[in-house]
């Protein structure tokens, strides 16, 4: 395939319901898509870097001009085969790993849509259908919450997670358990905490939780293995794995019993894969974790998940959960068993609502090799 160009656009989707997590609430999401343009197919990636350095160090604005700038410039002109040759390519540049994540991606898309492969085979994926999971923000009141689990469940959603911080948590646990003993629950603090909460946290352990999410530091695993040692829940890392070496590194210091893998947080689906087969080989179940995806990034996730070591439901869910109107169709659907079903046709298996994110894109640049040219 030869790259003609790449677009980088930013479209706004608001929220059907605001997503609130210990670092913030947010109701519109600002969305940077990445189209590569070849000779044959055109392959679509999402970057999902949050509105603000909030999560990880990245945002939308630093995602468009490190691909702008660095990244994309590379690949315009050139014969790509496979989206695994991404890496070596953006290799020199430090970090910045969603930016490239939403390349890279866009170059298997692409390299699915040729090889009139689906995406999931591309990626060495095998299931069929995958367990869903929902992660539910922190709310208005505790009623509010309440609500929002029991629509989930009748749904058929197969894991509860919600988002917790001091204040938010033992409490609001103790009223779930309290209606609901039995269900698949887990909490996710995105840092909230610090390792002199210490007794506060071994609370937790009373409600039989699947996991606790990313309690301490963003970029801690040391403090992480002591807090594991001293806590029956099994601690999942999200924020702090942005690799293979760090699976292996949090695995063999005992930091994390389960590993959450977010395709852009660690780069791309090479470096996925990647983290998948450490955690596969030291007996670590890992599950895909979201970032609140158009159902571009969502179709990406469903293909990742097909991957074996994807055992627990992740937090990939249905469209209608955070859009009015999702840019792809059909939109992404979970059956009233709380499965999605992995479409078997060559690509994405989701068709791109073209229109649809037209009218959506406030900002839009075409890169092509020598030029480079504004739109709209
Ligand atoms: O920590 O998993 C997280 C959303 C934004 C930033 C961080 C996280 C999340 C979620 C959303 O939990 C999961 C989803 O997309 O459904
Ligand atoms: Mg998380």
């Amino acid at each position: 395939m030869k790259v003609e160009a790449i677009t980088l656009r930013e479209i706004r989707m608001p929220l059907v319901h605001f997503f609130e997590t210990s670092f913030g609430r947010t109701t519109e999401r600002r969305i940077l898509l990445v189209t590569v343009h070849t000779d044959g197919p055109e392959g679509w990636g999402e970057c999902v870097a949050g509105e603000d350095p909030f999560y990880s160090e990245e945002s939308v604005d630093t995602a468009w001009y490190a691909l702008e700038k660095y990244l994309a410039p590379p690949f315009l002109g050139k014969g790509i085969d496979k989206g695994a040759e991404a890496p070596a390519m953006m290799g020199k540049i430090r970090g910045h790993r969603m930016a490239k994540g939403a390349l890279e991606n866009a170059l298997w898309d692409a390299e699915a849509q040729a090889r009139q492969t689906p995406l999931c085979l591309l990626l060495g994926g095998s299931q069929t259908e995958i367990p869903c999971g929902v992660s539910i923000g922190i709310q208005n009141s505790h009623d509010q919450l309440l609500e929002k689990i029991e629509t989930e469940l009748s749904a058929g959603y197969r894991r509860i997670k919600v988002k917790c911080k001091p204040g938010w948590d033992v409490e609001v646990f103790g009223k779930i358990r309290d209606r609901w003993s039995d269900i698949l629950l887990s909490c996710d603090a995105n840092s909230a905490y610090t390792l002199e909460q210490i007794e506060h946290l071994k609370k937790f352990d009373r409600f039989n939780l699947l996991m606790i999410e990313q309690p301490l530091w963003y970029d801690d695993f040391y403090f992480h293995a002591q807090l594991q040692k001293k806590l029956k829940t099994s601690i999942c890392l999200d924020e702090a794995i942005h690799g293979a070496r760090d699976a292996q590194a949090a695995i063999e210091l005992g930091a994390c019993r389960i590993i959450n893998i977010k395709v852009g947080r660690v780069g791309g689906f090479s470096e996925a894969i990647a983290v998948h087969n450490v955690a596969l080989k030291n007996g670590i179940p890992v599950w895909c974790g979201g970032m609140l995806e158009s159902g571009i990034g969502r179709s990406h996730n469903i293909a990742l998940s097909t991957l074996k070591n994807f055992t627990l439901p992740g937090d990939v869910s249905a469209s209608k959960r955070y859009w009015k109107e999702d840019i792809i169709e059909p939109a992404v659907e979970v059956s009233p068993q709380g499965f999605i079903k992995v479409p078997e046709t060559a690509g994405r298996g989701f068709k791109i609502k073209a229109d649809l994110i037209e009218k959506l894109t406030v900002r839009k640049k075409i890169l092509r090799a020598g030029v480079s040219s504004a739109a709209d």
